[in-house]
């Protein structure tokens, strides 16, 4: 609906396009008048006053700050309520003859609009678009050039038990926060005001490599009070913008008619077929002419493409005719900073970034998404599944019910047409959460009506396209959705898997989809999600899971690629997720961030990535993975040489790479199992420069910089950068907003540096993590290095030279009552268990003056709090640097010490 030549026409309408009816629109994005308030009623402009107000642009959301920074752990603290938009809107005197529509592409997620305060219509859902005339409430004035009106709109993002989503592993921003446009058109038109489409409905019943044949719906509207004669013509380009098929009806519409014409469309012959490696376009361009003066009235153009496909249980997935494993990811539709608002360029950038990472699927998850999305995916060659936001759980009311279905057949209308769409999805994990637990009768009632309801969406998708697919993605309990039936009702039954990552090992994935492919064996299948937390900041040698470094996930990566591929009855995979997502209430080591995306939530690529773009891209390609971690420390690997060892790994599809570091060969080598290969490079202390080339016989490299603290084994030269080392953890942290390198801990040896007694702390109410915790850290941006612990600490020291030095200790108590729990609690694990505040005191000695004494985290600080301690200590010729632990009640902690020369 982005037609941006529109706004041109608006300016210059009276001189050039004069004569010419066909429907103007243009965006109305800027400037409006932003408030919360709880009103129902819209205030005139002049009535503002000294209200507090904003002025935003459009995509707007107000939850692009809170949502991330404001929402405390505590609490679900994001703003969810009502607001208005307050816009006035001038248009020229000739739109008196015109029908003029409000275009919404979304707005989450109860809209209400008024024109010069009087109400217009309406729209439940936030994800999908929807249209509202407001021709009879604007006023024109004969003597003037132009009218004005003032629009309000009255957005609310309250949780509504009656709109989906109910429960979601989501943010559920609020605001207009997709493009609002304004429509213009002749009093008959294609008709946008069904289910705010383009009034244009393709179908190809029948696509062979000779002939397509179309059949064609087109909706028309006449909205004057007059019967009129009109010829529709239909006019087929083939993707060369040639003119291929041209047909004409002649239509008549009574006053305040609405009809649906099936106008006659020639087949074509010899196609160009679409598929993601040719995505051919055709453009189905419909124009509708008044019969008596020929003025054109609308004119209105669809793409689509000559493609034939099908799905088989056994065999997998086939694109005209030819074997295709699909592989790509989710997508949800936020972004750093801005929320949900995202202008259209970001969603063309990630579809172009999934193209280039290999990606010939898209499970558009969880909801509709922007029209930039599906229309790059047309051009772009990547299939899609889009589904209606039906998460975890569902609400028996007929209100839930009729909701559900009135936005799936918005979301079917709208994106109809769309050649990269292949399947239609419903429900996600819907029994996730089923009610009544304790009470099984009226559990079974509960489930009744979850079948009743998909049962309904399925026979509303078959009746209005009979060529796409259906699909509903289910967690990982084949039982339950097969004793409820739910696997029998779609075409296509997803499941979303995380072994390896919540429960379970990798190794577990092939027998138990061989099981879940036995058990149901008649259905198509595809992986709808499989994913592994990943925060760009921490880093591992030796990855263990759910430790949410870029390792764990990359090795994670690896083995479901090729487990998940080798079957030929999984149809198509899809990582959870493309990128990282606002996800309020999430606990992990970046509060309110789902980080399972393989490039982060600001789009810069993680290592995963990487490894599909080696495993997936048919052209050259070398990506080192370095790039992804470019400031680091790390302890010499002998005593005195300044050199540390570390692992480079480097994914690429070449057969062979030779690899340089700081301009010297450390020769080259074949590129093993998972496209991977894995260099020893001996990093320097300053900047170190990778560059990887292919000795392949094509001309494809890559670089990377990485700047290394090289710090010592023996402390006779004290380094400058001071030592910032991550007690309880054996994860590298990266601080990317002082872009400072976190070492992990490292026991005393003589001579040396490092930590004396205890042990790494584990919270028992998590059994996912076998060390530290995943609650959010108050205080503090750097939760990995708060939420690991050495419990049980007896000392630290640091054999140094003479000087002053200046301590710091970062501690945070980990128990107490737990902030807040995964919004995921998969198969029975209960993170919401309180644990009892442990009242710790303890006291911390410097080389034997007790310098912190009697410290009592809770006491003083409260739970899960960032705790910074600073003390100067002066050490004499060959006396060591102590720090002595005393525990007066329960176990000593440190977390973090930082140690610095002064002099
Ligand atoms: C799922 C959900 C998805 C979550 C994901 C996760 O199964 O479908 O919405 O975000 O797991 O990361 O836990
Ligand atoms: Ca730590």
């Amino acid at each position: 609906m982005k037609k941006y030549i529109a706004v041109f026409m608006l300016l210059f309408s009276s001189i050039t396009f004069g004569g010419d009816g066909r429907t103007i629109e243009f965006s109305i994005n800027d400037s409006w008048i932003f408030y919360k308030d709880s009103g129902d009623k819209p205030i005139a402009l002049r009535e503002i006053g000294d209200r507090e107000v904003e002025i935003v642009n459009l995509p707007h959301t107000w939850n692009a700050e809170d949502a991330i920074h404001g929402a405390t752990s505590k609490e679900e603290g994001y703003y969810r309520g009502p607001a208005w938009y307050l816009r006035k809107i001038t248009v020229p005197a000739h739109y008196q003859d015109k029908e003029l529509y409000v275009f919404f592409e979304g707005a989450n997620q109860e809209t209400d609009v008024f024109v010069n305060g009087q109400f217009a219509g309406g729209h439940v859902g936030g994800y999908t678009r929807f249209v509202v005339p407001i021709s009879k409430f604007v006023q024109f004035d004969s003597s003037k050039q132009s009218a004005d009106f003032e629009l309000a709109v009255r957005v609310d993002n309250v949780h509504n038990l009656d709109i989906p989503p109910l429960s979601a592993d989501f943010t559920f921003y609020g605001g207009i926060y997709r493009d609002v446009f304004l429509v213009a058109t002749e009093k008959v038109h294609f008709n946008i005001e069904d289910h705010a489409s383009n009034g244009i409905y393709i179908r190809t019943p029948s696509v062979s490599a000779e002939q397509v044949e179309m059949d064609v719906d087109v909706q028309l509207i006449n909205c004057g009070t007059t019967d009129r004669n009109v010829k529709l013509e239909t006019i087929i380009y083939d993707p060369y913008s040639k003119p291929v098929v041209t047909n004409a009806s002649d239509i008549t519409l009574a006053a305040g008619q609405k009809l649906t014409a099936k106008p006659k469309v020639d087949p074509i012959h010899n196609p160009s077929l679409w598929s993601p490696d040719s995505p051919n376009l055709y453009r189905l361009v419909c124009r509708l002419y008044d019969a008596e003066t020929n003025q054109m009235l609308d004119e209105s153009m669809s793409p689509f493409g000559c493609r034939w496909f099908s799905f088989d249980a056994e065999k997998g997935f086939f694109l005209n005719g030819k074997h295709l494993k699909l592989i790509g990811t989710n997508r949800h539709q936020d972004y750093l900073n801005i929320g949900n608002a995202l202008p259209d360029y970001i969603h063309r950038e990630d579809i172009k970034k999934m193209k280039e990472m290999g990606s010939n699927f898209l499970r558009i998850a969880h909801y509709p998404q922007d029209p930039a999305v599906l229309e790059l995916c047309d051009r772009l060659g990547i299939l899609t599944t889009v589904e209606v936001p039906i998460i975890d759980t569902i609400t028996e009311s007929e209100a839930f019910k009729q909701n559900c279905l009135n936005i799936h057949l918005e979301m079917m209308r709208q994106n109809y047409n769309h050649p990269s769409l292949i399947i239609w999805a419903y429900m996600n994990e819907v029994l996730l959460h089923p009610k009544y637990q304790k009470d099984k009768e009226k559990q079974k009632d509960y489930f009744e009506k979850v079948y009743e309801i998909a049962s309904e969406l399925e026979a509303l998708t078959r009746k209005e396209d009979p060529y796409r697919y259906t699909m509903i993605p289910n967690h990982a309990n084949l039982n339950l959705y097969k004793d409820t039936k739910l696997t029998d009702l779609p075409m296509i039954v997803g499941w979303n898997i995380y072994f390896g990552w919540y429960k379970g090992e990798f190794s577990d994935i092939k027998s138990i989809m061989t099981e879940y492919h036995h058990t149901i064996p008649d259905k198509p299948m595809i992986i709808a999600e499989y994913g592994a937390g990943a925060d760009p900041r921490l880093h591992a040698l030796t990855p263990t899971r759910f430790d949410f470094t870029i390792e764990y996930a990359t090795r994670f990566h690896e083995q479901y690629l090729s487990a998940l591929t080798d079957f030929p009855f999984i149809s198509g995979i899809n990582v959870w997720n493309f990128a990282d997502f606002g996800s309020v209430g999430r606990v992990d080591t970046v509060p309110n961030i789902n980080n399972k995306g393989l490039i982060g939530i600001d789009r810069k690529p993680k290592d995963a990535y990487f490894f599909y773009q080696a495993a997936l891209l048919k052209k050259p390609f070398i990506g080192i993975t370095a790039k992804t971690w470019i400031r680091r420390a790390c302890v010499e690997s002998k005593s005195g040489k300044g050199v540390c060892m570390m692992p480079v790994e480097i994914f690429s599809n070449q057969n062979k790479l030779e690899l340089f570091h700081n301009g010297i060969s450390l020769g080259a080598k074949m590129v093993q199992e998972h496209n991977k290969v894995i260099w020893d490079v001996p990093f320097v202390d300053g900047n170190n420069i990778l560059r990887a080339v292919s000795s392949d016989n094509s001309r494809v490299e890559d670089c990377a910089t990485v700047r290394m603290d090289v710090l010592p084994i023996k402390l006779d030269d004290f380094p400058v950068a001071g030592l910032s080392i991550n007690c309880g953890d054996y994860r590298f942290f990266y601080d990317d907003i002082l872009d400072r390198a976190w070492l992990p801990e490292k026991v005393y040896i003589e001579g040396s540096w490092g930590y004396i007694g205890g042990k790494v702390y584990a919270m028992e109410q998590t059994p996912r993590q076998s060390f530290g915790t995943s609650q959010p850290i108050e205080g503090t941006n750097c939760d990995p290095l708060y939420q690991t612990q050495r419990i049980g600490i007896k000392q630290y020291r640091f054999d140094v030279p003479p000087g002053v030095y200046e301590v710091t200790l970062h501690l945070a108590e980990l128990t107490g009552k737990m902030a807040a729990s995964l919004p995921y609690s998969l198969d029975g694990f209960d993170d919401k268990k309180p644990s009892i505040t442990k009242n710790r005191e303890f006291t911390v000695n410097l080389n034997g003056t007790p310098v912190i004494e009697r410290i009592s985290l809770a006491k003083d600080y409260g739970s899960f709090r960032a705790v910074k301690i600073k003390a100067i200590v002066t050490t004499e010729a060959d006396e060591p640097l102590l720090i002595d632990f005393v525990p007066l009640n329960e176990d000593a902690v440190i977390n973090g010490i930082e140690l610095n020369k002064k002099l």
